[in-house]
């Protein structure tokens, strides 16, 4: 009897899925895998529901023999391990970024004769409604909040990208490229305080106030599934703190991240440049406490922000800050440095994970760029925020064209730039 192996990376079996194993059937006995948890994330499939239970759902459908776990997007170990006659598909993968799985399957079953069956992908209103409503799913509060936390756990190093737009939560929601077989995307966004002012005409200096920064929020997540980790600056006074965390909690921020800073707050690549204070320990411990104290759910985290290093006050300061902060309930700890060289940042990083195994490391490797994740993961950082990369590409590129367009004195030139208006009508989806 030949065999025929097909993927479920999917919460949901509709009649795409069952048309997959009536076709598969015709060819043989009918094996599917199911993608584990860590695979449908790197495949912007984050699962609403646990992998026992999609095991389940597959386990009980007619025509299928055997079912196993795929733990890689790759087929390489499934194939190596069963040897299927067949790898059966919906055509959709023949285009965009799932090409290069369809070419892995190829290449793999190209070694001992095997062969791929591409059958026409069910996309019908039906079947469209099903994945809008997986998706919408994603975006609501209480899915949207809590998957921070479940990345950090299933993540090597969770990547967040700066966004300050429904347009930019659109490129932070959608971006994904393939590398060397692998696909990769973003697992989550930053609301930076930086740029959230800047694209306002705005300094940084905690100026736009809260409700403008929540309707950056509210732009972003209109568009948007992925979690959110807002920047807070220093969270402001502790009796206004609290009415923060509640509103991002309810809103469905997974976290805030407060800096040990206090009075007028500049930003930290600033430096020693200019004159800023940083908090007491209890004082910001109190706040700390008091922001855990009124949220409701486990999901929402507070994180707090060390300055040490930014402000020269040295490394047992920041580590004592540290200690300091986590026994206060901090649920992770940002470390932030200015240095061109991350010596400092991982050195911080080492000690604390002598002492703290568990507790979330976040980093935000602005000047010292050359830093890999790979890196950053070695030293124990949890997550990686690239914290104004897209306002910074965006502010040349489109000075550019208003020089050029002054230049001609008129838009043919710039023309080659752009993206074609084709595009831009088409870029985002109505309902
Ligand atoms: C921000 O993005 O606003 C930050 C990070 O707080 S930094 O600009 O490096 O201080
Ligand atoms: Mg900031």
């Amino acid at each position: 009897m030949k065999t025929v192996y097909t993927c479920f990376c999917t919460d949901v079996i509709h009649e795409g899925h069952l048309n997959i194993i009536h076709e598969a059937g015709k060819y043989g006995e009918v094996i599917v895998g199911v993608l584990s948890d860590e695979a449908m994330l790197r495949f912007n499939r984050f699962p609403t529901v646990d992998f026992e239970e999609r095991f389940h759902l597959v386990q009980n459908l007619d025509g299928v023999k055997n079912v196993i776990v795929q733990k890689d997007i790759l087929y390489d170990q499934v194939i190596s391990e069963w040897h299927p006659d067949y790898v059966i598909h919906g055509d959709n993968w023949k285009e965009g970024p799932m090409k290069a799985i369809r070419e892995n399957v190829a290449m793999l079953l190209s070694k001992y004769g095997g062969e791929i069956i591409d059958v026409p992908y069910t996309y019908n209103e039906n079947v469209k409604r099903i994945d809008a409503r997986v998706k919408e799913r994603l975006a609501m509060p209480e899915y949207r909040r809590k998957r921070l936390k479940q990345l950090i756990k299933i993540c090597p190093i969770v990547k967040a990208l700066e966004v300050h737009s429904g347009l930019t939560g659109l490129i932070a929601e959608k971006t994904i490229v393939e590398n060397n077989g692998e696909l990769d995307q973003f697992d989550a966004m930053w609301i930076s305080s930086l740029c959230d002012s800047t694209v306002k005409g705005k300094p940084d200096i905690e100026l736009v106030d809260m409700t403008s920064r929540f309707r950056t929020i509210d732009d972003v997540m209109e568009v948007t599934t992925k979690p959110v980790i807002f920047d807070g600056d220093t969270g402001g006074m502790t009796e206004h703190f609290v009415y923060t965390v509640r509103s991002l909690e309810r809103m469905g921020v997974s976290a805030v991240i407060i800096e040990d800073k206090t009075g007028l707050k500049k930003n930290s690549l600033f430096g020693t440049e200019i004159q800023q204070t940083q908090d007491s320990i209890e004082h910001f411990c109190e706040k700390i406490i008091a922001g855990k104290k009124i949220q409701l759910t486990d999901d929402f985290m507070i994180i707090a922000r060390i300055e040490s290093l930014i402000l020269e006050q040295g490394m047992e300061d920041a580590l004592n800050r540290a200690r300091a902060y986590v026994g206060a309930g901090a649920d992770g700890i940002m470390i932030h440095s200015r240095k061109k060289e991350p010596t400092e940042i991982f050195e911080f990083c080492d000690k604390f994970r002598e002492e703290f195994e568990s507790v979330p490391l976040i980093v935000v490797p602005t000047s010292f760029n050359q830093v890999t994740e790979m890196e950053l993961c070695r030293h124990g950082v949890n997550i990686v925020i690239y914290a104004n990369q897209l306002t910074r590409s965006a502010f040349p590129a489109m000075e550019r064209t208003a020089k050029d367009i002054l230049k001609y004195h008129r838009a043919k030139e710039v023309e080659q730039n752009l993206m074609p208006i084709s595009q831009i009508l088409t870029l985002v989806d109505e309902l």
